[in-house]
């Protein structure tokens, strides 16, 4: 048989030949990941201690090696440790959070959906965490000139960078939690973002608290994820 020749040209290439490992080893090494990842948990209980600023910078960095559409990286991650600006945060989240919970804006199947996580309009971690990074997502992004340039596949992209970061995260000893408070516009007023940008995801970031309770859950096993056909 003749071996498979890619009839792809690229405008601009280079080789791309990451050493072969070892099946054995490789296994080993995704074992190990895989083993590493069950221990991930959200957390919504924060110890106050300090995190450095590099924790933040390695995390956000391995989520800029996500794939993208078009390689457009349609990400902004936005952190701050300032506490006036974190309480201002928990303002705005608690907010919109008392009409989601209180207010009747969750609708009853959602509420009930959730129920199991014991979740409320509580959301004093937001003054206790040393960090937030909200992740934003560039429908388009403005040109030198003002132009804007269409994105594609944005979603995608930013869920998957978010993904990265949550695991660089988790592998650094870090926890937290995807905190998406509804609607979350306030978060381009707070951080001065343009309208081409749509808040994604907030993540709470710091050590887990010393008494720290997560919700007792169980991850679907392989034969009801994986699909053999
Ligand atoms: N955004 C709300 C509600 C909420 C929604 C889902 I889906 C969750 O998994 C958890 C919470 C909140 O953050 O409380």
């Amino acid at each position: 048989m003749l071996p498979y020749m890619p009839s792809i040209t690229y405008p601009l290439s280079m080789r791309y030949q990451p050493q072969r490992i070892a099946i054995d080893e490789g296994l080993k090494r995704g074992h190990d990941f895989h083993q590493l990842m069950e221990g991930r948990r959200s957390v919504r209980m924060f110890s106050d201690t300090p995190v450095p600023e590099e924790v933040i910078e390695t995390a956000v960095l391995t989520a800029n090696t996500s794939p993208s559409g078009a390689h457009q990286q349609p990400w902004t991650f936005v952190a701050t440790n300032d506490p006036e600006v974190k309480h201002r945060i928990r303002v705005a989240a608690e907010i919109e959070e008392r009409q989601n919970y209180e207010g009747g804006r969750l609708p009853l199947a959602w509420r009930e959906a959730l129920a199991h996580i014991g979740t409320n309009s509580d959301k004093s971690y937001l003054d206790v965490v040393p960090w937030i990074v909200v992740a934003f997502a560039q429908k388009s992004t403005p040109l030198a000139d003002g132009t804007l340039v269409k994105n594609y596949y944005v979603s995608e992209s930013v869920g998957i960078a978010c993904g990265l970061f949550i695991a660089s995260l988790h592998t650094m000893g870090l926890a937290t939690l995807t905190h998406t408070p509804n609607p979350m516009g306030f978060l381009n007023d707070i951080f001065e973002r343009p309208v081409t940008e749509r808040p994604y995801i907030l993540f709470p970031i710091g050590y887990p608290a010393d008494n720290c309770e997560v919700p007792d859950l169980v991850r679907k096993p392989l034969d009801q994820i994986l699909i053999r056909k």
